[in-house]
């Protein structure tokens, strides 16, 4: 029997996730995990890298353990960060996190001369200023010049397990500097940015075999004989790979440190309406698009639970929320000001403050809070979704974390009147294994792999309350261009 290994790194964990095919299911089973942050070194927030790569080899020492020999790898992580590697193999330094504030002003620094509209005719790429494009932009152009790869971070994983370096696209999109037509690089974008096309190593699809790990980690640590496979390293690409969505009208929200609405698309969006709502076109699997918004998402709700020293559990909080009544109070929970604040319960006290609403105080105050505005968030993502798509959306899947949140399944449901598929809370593994089964040729396609993920795992539907806050989601798009007018 096959044993596939799905390595998910995110913002604030990662996981070894060990699956097979059993009496015709999908079987999945969590052998490592650990904690994954930034913290600040040398002047900047930066990821500690080698510690995610001794995790990996942690994780594969356990599965040796279990007296499995053999498997099949594919690493996916957050997008649009980078690792530079020098001309002796090293990376010059541990990767800035995208939340680190030194692109505060480079979007407008960089699009000065070279119109917003421009970038995403070509690119189709929303504009956030974590992007890879004005991260480099803001690079240290010595060290640039010092640098023969740039690798975005699961490339980079897999290039030091293997020795082999490649671009896997669906990462790689995140960038804003890959051409739709072309389907490359932009030279006129990596000019902008002071980087050369063959900084990058060459570019793959999702499912690509890479090599096995390298003979030199044999020699330090028992591990399995390892096949790694260059999968949809993105994970956000795997979850919508892993999401049982069907029938043509349906839409996903990859729910964990970021909520990721959108559909899966055949061609790519990038007409006027997308750009205005700024909406983003990521390469999926198989030459399909990820349309899609970034929504703040469950970081708001980590950064509580730290605050909180701990002591609560994400169902301890869910069960919190659910003592208090729903939208007491609206927030913009995608306001820049909740991205990396110093202190997030304050931040939140303060905007509702500033807005001359009532202040949450307690836990269960702060939770509702949050859920309730970001289950308003989604509902009035969606209607845009289905006015730019010109189809109305019927069915929300809700994968990742997010999903086991059924406080906020009901109210998205009842709010954006959809039925809300939740689950399964591990897409990102699932989509990644699904693409490794696929290169090895045990599936056909994502089709086949979605059937199986529906039979595989409990999914729980939600369908709209009827006449439950029917002015609530008005009044909340009242709300947001009053404070949008304000900013
Ligand atoms: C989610 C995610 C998302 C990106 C962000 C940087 O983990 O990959 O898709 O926009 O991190």
């Amino acid at each position: 029997m096959q044993s596939y290994v799905a390595v998910d790194i995110g913002a604030s964990s990662g996981r070894l996730m060990l699956a097979n095919v059993t009496d015709g299911k999908l079987q999945l089973q969590e052998v490592h995990r650990f904690s994954n942050g930034f913290t600040e070194e040398n002047g900047h927030d930066r990821w500690n890298i080698d510690h995610l790569i001794n995790e990996i080899f942690s994780g594969l020492e356990k599965i040796k353990k279990m007296h499995i020999d053999h498997v099949r790898l594919a690493i996916d992580t957050w997008a649009v960060d980078y690792v530079l590697v020098g001309n002796d193999g090293n990376k010059l330094d541990d990767p800035v996190s995208y939340r680190d504030n030194r692109t505060c002003n480079a979007i407008k620094d960089l699009t000065s001369d070279l119109p917003k509209e421009y970038i995403y005719e070509k690119t189709g790429i929303q504009f956030q200023d974590f992007n890879t494009l004005y991260q480099l932009f803001t690079e240290d152009k010595a060290k640039l010049a010092k640098t023969d790869k740039i690798m975005m971070i699961p490339d980079y994983i897999g290039y030091v397990l293997t020795g082999n370096a490649v671009t896997e696209v669906t990462n790689a999109s995140t960038t804003q500097m890959l051409s739709l037509r072309e389907g490359l690089f932009d030279k006129d974008l990596l000019k902008k940015v002071n980087v050369y096309p063959d900084q990058f190593p060459r570019l793959v699809e999702a499912g690509t075999w890479l090599g096995n790990v390298s003979h030199k980690w044999h020699m330090r640590y028992d591990i399995p004989e390892t096949e790694v496979i260059t999968g949809t390293t993105h994970d956000t690409a795997s979850a919508v790979v892993g999401t049982p969505g069907k029938g043509e009208d349906w839409a996903y929200i990859s729910s964990g440190t970021w909520s990721l609405l959108g559909a899966e698309l055949d061609t790519p969006e990038n007409g006027l309406d997308a750009f205005k709502e700024n909406y983003t076109n990521e390469w999926g699997a198989y030459g399909t698009y990820r349309f899609l918004k970034n929504i703040m998402g469950l970081w708001i709700a980590q950064c509580v639970k730290k605050e909180y020293d701990n002591q609560y559990s994400f169902a301890d909080l869910a069960q919190l929320a659910g003592e208090e009544k729903p939208f007491q109070q609206f927030i913009d929970v995608n306001d820049k000001r909740f991205s990396n604040p110093k202190n997030m319960i304050q931040e939140l006290q303060n905007y509702c403050q500033e807005t001359n609403q009532k202040v949450p105080e307690t836990p269960s105050e702060i939770m509702m809070a949050i859920y309730s505005n970001l289950s308003l968030f989604y509902a009035n993502e969606l209607e845009k979704l289905g006015h730019i798509l010109g189809h109305p959306i019927t069915t929300l899947n809700i994968v990742g974390g997010g999903s086991n949140v059924a406080l906020m399944n009901q109210l998205t449901s009842t709010l954006a009147k959809v039925k809300v598929v939740a689950g399964p809370s591990e897409a990102t593994a699932i989509g990644n294994i699904l693409v490794q089964m696929i290169t090895s040729g045990q599936i056909e396609n994502i089709a086949q792999g979605r059937q199986l993920v529906a039979k595989s795992f409990d999914l729980k539907t939600y369908e709209p309350e009827v006449d439950q806050y029917n002015q609530v989601l008005t009044d909340y798009q009242a709300f947001l261009q009053k404070v949008a007018v304000v900013d």
